[in-house]
């Protein structure tokens, strides 16, 4: 008998289908406990206006292109993987508890002088841009989406690695209080994702502040998380706290989860399928729609030389 354990992060191709989409989402939001005590008490608790808002919406670099509608920002924003907040897609219902001022990016490891430094601190040393670029997650489904954010390179060339770095390694927040998810002790917390040297100081690898002309939405990973659109969505780390330069390969949290699925590569290939789905097609996020993968997610022409000589090794999962 065909049989397995039915887990958040397992769930098979055929249920990756964003059920949120099919619901009534102004009927939801309306009849929350939320929106009933708004009217009833006077203004509490209003969150601080973000201070980064006014470097929002940044220039579009016109140069990264999609072959695909936008999807639309409410869909996206109700359709969310961040298991610090829990295993299901409408954590957006719970990341209040989130706070991301004062926040603190700490780099440390194989660099000149470890430092410390204020999210506000660092958008002033960074140029932001717009860029519209596709994502894939290894459960089969795909959006499209207005990310506002700096080069990668540009935080690598501020914090001075030295040669002996090989690998980046990003760490999200760990505070249970924060992300009640952590709690959940079979999970190898705190989640932490890296990247080679050479992938780091790809243009394509975009250190992300901001989406639809606006600071980062929570759910997205507020305020600073990494997007490389040319391998799994997993690989794409939220609300980063640490940055370490290091010389052995990072362990992420996927892998430490489950090494026989996920791995360090997780580069989009529709020719090598998950070991329990298919990852020739993908479910279009905002529309009922499958299309087929494209190898690199379509960003071959810019990252494929970075794996030369390697194609037949395990760069794919
Ligand atoms: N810290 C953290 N980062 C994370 C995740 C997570 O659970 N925790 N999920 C990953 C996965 S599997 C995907 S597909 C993307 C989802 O990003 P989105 O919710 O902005 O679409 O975030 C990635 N980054
Ligand atoms: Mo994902």
């Amino acid at each position: 008998m065909h049989y397995f354990r039915r887990k958040g992060w397992e769930i098979p191709e055929r249920e990756a289908t964003p059920e949120a989409l099919f619901l009534d989402r102004r009927a939801v939001l309306g009849a929350g406990a939320g929106s009933i005590l708004a009217g009833a008490l006077p203004a509490v608790a209003a969150e601080e206006p973000d201070p980064s808002a006014s470097l929002y919406p940044a220039k579009r670099n016109e140069a990264f292109k999609l072959d695909r509608d936008l999807t639309p920002e409410k869909a996206n924003q109700q359709y969310n993987n961040f298991y610090e907040f829990g295993s299901d897609k409408r954590i957006f219902n719970r990341v209040d508890t989130l706070k991301t001022r004062p926040w603190t990016l700490k780099i440390d490891g194989m660099v000149e002088k470890p430092f410390e430094i204020g999210i506000d601190d660092l958008l002033k040393k960074v140029q932001l841009e717009e860029r519209l670029y596709r994502h894939r997650c290894v459960e089969a489904w795909s959006m499209t989406i207005p990310w506002t954010g700096f080069p990668l390179k540009q935080l690598v060339d501020l914090c001075k690695p030295t040669s002996s770095a090989k690998y980046i390694q990003f760490e999200t927040f760990m505070d249970p209080k924060m992300g009640p998810g952590q709690k959940l002790s079979w999970y190898p917390w705190p989640y932490i994702e890296g990247l080679t040297m050479a992938e780091a100081t790809n243009d394509l690898a975009l250190m992300v502040t901001g989406a639809y002309g606006k600071p980062l939405a929570k759910q997205f990973g507020a305020p600073i998380r990494l997007h490389t659109p040319w391998k799994y969505g997993f690989k794409s780390v939220k609300s980063i706290t640490k940055i370490s330069f290091v010389d052995k390969q990072p362990k992420n949290f996927w892998q430490a989860l489950q090494s026989s699925e996920y791995g360090f590569w997780a580069n989009v290939n529709p020719a090598v399928p998950h070991p329990r789905w298919t990852q020739a097609t993908e479910e279009v996020l905002g529309k009922s729609e499958r299309v087929p993968t494209l190898l690199f997610n379509g960003y071959g022409e810019q990252v494929a030389s970075l794996y030369k000589g390697m194609e037949n090794e395990k760069i794919w999962f």
